[in-house]
């Protein structure tokens, strides 16, 4: 699985997600940038599909976890930690974690202090064993965040010169004629629900379009990387090699970070990163699809939208 050699490629040096930062995401945002939030009859088909892929493997990894809550979701089952450092995994940030347990979701408020085990699986993380040790007062910035902007549909997509997986200068605007689907990737990231998810359902839309004759023409899959300083052009290729993302159809991106920064940020890509180097990177998810005209037809937003969901939209876009 892509995500999985991912993962083990960058071997969790860095969870460069959701760090500190989180003011500069809307709790909301943060949500919806976090682990999945599939509907229902979807989240039974999953836990099947995890069942019988699991059937025989236990890559279940357990790491002590320390921190504070800043809010507890019920109907999510998630509670947001601001923890520490993880030894071997990721740098302290804040960022939701399923719980499981009824119990603790009850009893837990913002403010606890709490132990656990962050239990991870292959495609998700869980908290096991929560015990609260102390309170503390919440931090007053802690969950007020500003609303991330981003053009409407029908709104021109900006421009912007990046470069492509081989070096070679792109415009945005060379898509024009093609209804394209842009998302905003970096291939550091080591949480399976994020990028690498973005990356999988690319994969799948690549598909696709490739057996689906005349759409492979017109439609063009872009992933931009918003850590240009790390994902250079040949670190692009490996990653897009990797992904098996075919020329033809996905194109990958990089370029300089203000470049990047200000195309995002039109697509409501919200980006953070500390001072630190390598620095933390603190991201939503944003996948638009904009129309052979350059208007942006919609955006995804997050980690919940499924690759008949993006291709139903390509599709409507390119009026076929
Ligand atoms: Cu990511």
């Amino acid at each position: 699985m892509v995500a999985h050699e991912t993962l083990t490629e960058s071997p969790f040096a860095l969870a460069r997600n959701i760090a500190d930062n989180m003011p500069q995401l809307s709790h909301a945002d943060l949500y919806l940038a976090a682990w999945p939030s599939y509907s229902e009859s979807m989240r039974g088909a999953l836990v099947g599909i995890a069942l019988l892929l699991c059937g025989a493997c236990s890559r279940e990894r357990r790491f002590p976890i320390e921190g504070q809550v800043l809010a507890v979701d019920r109907a999510r089952q998630e509670i947001t930690l601001k923890h520490g450092d993880i030894k071997g995994f990721m740098p302290g940030m804040t960022m939701p974690f399923k719980v499981t347990d009824e119990s603790v979701i009850t009893r837990t408020k913002p403010g606890d202090l709490i132990r656990a085990t962050l239990v991870v699986a292959d495609s998700s993380g869980r908290l096991e064993n929560v015990t609260a040790t102390g309170s503390a007062p919440v931090p007053a910035d802690a969950s007020t965040g500003s609303r991330v902007e981003m053009l409407d549909a029908g709104a021109m997509a900006p421009d912007a010169s990046l470069l492509d997986q081989d070096g070679r200068p792109r415009r945005f605007s060379e898509w024009r004629g093609n209804t394209v689907a842009v998302t905003f990737v970096y291939t550091r990231c080591p949480l399976p629900d994020f990028c690498p998810l973005m990356d999988r359902n690319f994969a799948e839309v690549q598909r696709a379009l490739q057996s689906s004759g005349a759409l492979a023409d017109t439609v063009h899959l872009l992933s931009v990387s918003f850590d240009p300083d790390h994902d250079t052009p040949t670190v692009l290729r490996a990653h897009a090699q990797r992904a098996g993302s075919d020329r033809r159809v996905w194109t990958w991106l990089t370029g300089e970070r203000d470049a990047i920064e200000t195309f995002a940020r039109a697509f409501g890509v919200s980006t953070v990163r500390d001072d630190k180097s390598p620095p933390e990177i603190v991201h939503n998810l944003r996948t638009a699809v904009v129309d052979r005209s350059g208007r942006i037809a919609s955006i995804l937003t997050g980690n919940d939208w499924t690759p008949e969901t993006l291709l139903a939209r390509l599709r409507e876009a390119d009026g076929r």
